[in-house]
């Protein structure tokens, strides 16, 4: 079954009258933060940079700070009922994302946050074919001890990375992208018929893999990968195949 529906007008697939069942739409993620300069230069380099150049994704920045209040810009104030550290205030948030909805109103918030949903690779699939016609992805990067609950009202998604408390949301950020991004057909291949057929997400963690040489300080290549025996060597892969991530 289709995820999402026939693409007609899949750019590479289109070309070589091939038709992809996959969402070929530009992924789009709009990161709300104060530290830009955290992010930026992972999604310019390696395949984060591929993916932009070949317009499978497109990555947009918007300073929280420039939504600030008063004299300072101020982002955050003192938790009511006291207690330590600062929580991100409602009306820098609110302002900046419904900024980014008036151009788009079906762009989705996500919120990196401790006590959200965790995050594991069926997550990521979902985000990179749920949504075929113009996903976009809004990331809202909170910093500080933490954020007023009411910022959930306009809160898609809670996602965690796991069970321990980063400073802020900035490397989440980096993390959901990173995971989606890889899915997007024509990222790390995937776009022609053939290779759609044997396209791998990396879902199922892998058999342990050999190049050359043969024998590295005494540490030698599994006979049976030598051999040329299709049979036996899907047979030792399955057997020393890891866990599956879903
Ligand atoms: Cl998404 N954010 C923060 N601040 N800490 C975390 C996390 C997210 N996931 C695990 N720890």
């Amino acid at each position: 079954m289709c995820p999402i529906g026939w693409a007609r007008n899949s750019r590479e697939s289109h070309r070589k009258m091939v038709f992809s069942c996959y969402n070929t739409a530009m992924v789009r993620f709009t990161i709300i933060t104060l530290f830009r300069e955290a992010i930026e230069p992972y999604l310019q380099s390696s395949m984060m940079e591929k993916a932009t150049r070949k317009g499978l994704v497109q990555f947009d920045f918007v300073n929280l700070r420039d939504f600030g209040l008063g004299p300072h810009k101020s982002v955050d104030d003192t938790p009511y009922g006291g207690g330590d550290g600062m929580l991100l205030r409602c009306e820098p948030v609110f302002a900046a994302i419904e900024q980014v909805k008036a151009a788009d109103p079906a762009a989705v918030v996500i919120l990196p946050t401790p006590v959200g949903e965790v995050w594991k690779q069926e997550s990521a699939r979902v985000f990179a074919e749920k949504y075929p016609d113009n996903p976009h992805y809004i990331i809202l990067c909170p910093h500080y001890e933490g954020y007023d609950e009411r910022i959930l009202s306009i809160v898609d998604y809670k996602v965690s990375l796991g069970k321990y408390v980063l400073t802020g949301g900035e490397l989440p950020a980096l993390i959901i992208i990173d995971s989606v991004v890889r899915l997007i057909p024509g990222v790390l291949g995937g776009e022609t018929s053939a290779e759609i057929e044997s396209f791998s997400d990396g879902d199922n963690l892998e058999y342990p893999q050999y190049t050359r040489p043969e024998d590295f300080r005494g540490m030698k290549v599994p006979e049976v990968l030598l051999s040329g025996n299709h049979g036996e060597i899907a047979k030792w892969r399955k057997e020393h195949s890891g866990t599956t991530l879903s």
